[in-house]
């Protein structure tokens, strides 16, 4: 499985000349987390690296985590706009999308349901499915992100035990506040 993840590029030809690249990895935390993920993502990022770290994955990953700041001045970030165009794979190897298209058309080849560790997760003992993530099922921001990730607020729940678009974003809105009492949720983190 080890060649999966090596440069197919210069493998497919014996040259680099874009006709083809490694996948890149995905997964939901082991762990939970509250809702201050940072109003410039950094803290979820910073925990995607460090469970990165612990689990002793190669690469550098970032939290799926869109923003709606109201301002002024208003800023929008898709979580879409922070990851490469890559085919994504769960850490065993896993296929959960052949691209970014196919990541955010509603529908995964497979839900993003094992950690960094390539365990599948269960709940219990995670106690919750709810991922933070406040971004739509075609990868751009909802406006409810747990007040700009700074804690309380709403959110759109979402949930990483399903195919279907709700691994994004679920619908139910959902008191961020209540969620971090209740121990927090996941972070589907994105490998750069
Ligand atoms: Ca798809």
């Amino acid at each position: 499985m080890d060649s999966l993840w090596t440069d197919c590029d210069a493998m497919d030809d014996g040259t680099s000349d874009g006709s083809c690249s490694a996948p890149k990895r995905v997964f939901v935390t082991k762990n939970l987390y509250d809702s201050v993920n940072g109003i410039d993502r950094s803290i979820g990022d910073a925990r995607c690296n460090a469970a990165v770290l612990a689990a002793g994955l190669p690469g550098t990953y970032v939290a799926w985590l869109s923003l709606y700041f109201a301002g002024p001045p208003e800023v929008w970030v898709d979580a879409a706009d922070r990851i490469p165009e890559a085919e994504y794979r769960l850490v065993d190897g896993t296929l959960v999308a052949d691209s970014k298209a196919d990541l955010l058309d509603g529908s995964l080849d497979h839900a993003i349901d094992h950690d960094e560790y390539g365990a599948a997760i269960t709940v219990p003992p995670s106690a919750t499915n709810l991922v933070w993530s406040a971004t739509n099922t075609d990868g751009t921001a909802d406006w409810q992100t747990c007040t700009n990730w700074t804690g309380g607020g709403t959110y759109l729940g979402a949930s990483f035990d399903t195919t279907s678009g709700a691994w994004t974003l679920g619908g139910a809105i959902l008191d961020c506040s209540t969620i971090d009492t209740n121990g927090g949720a996941h972070l589907y983190c994105f490998q750069q």
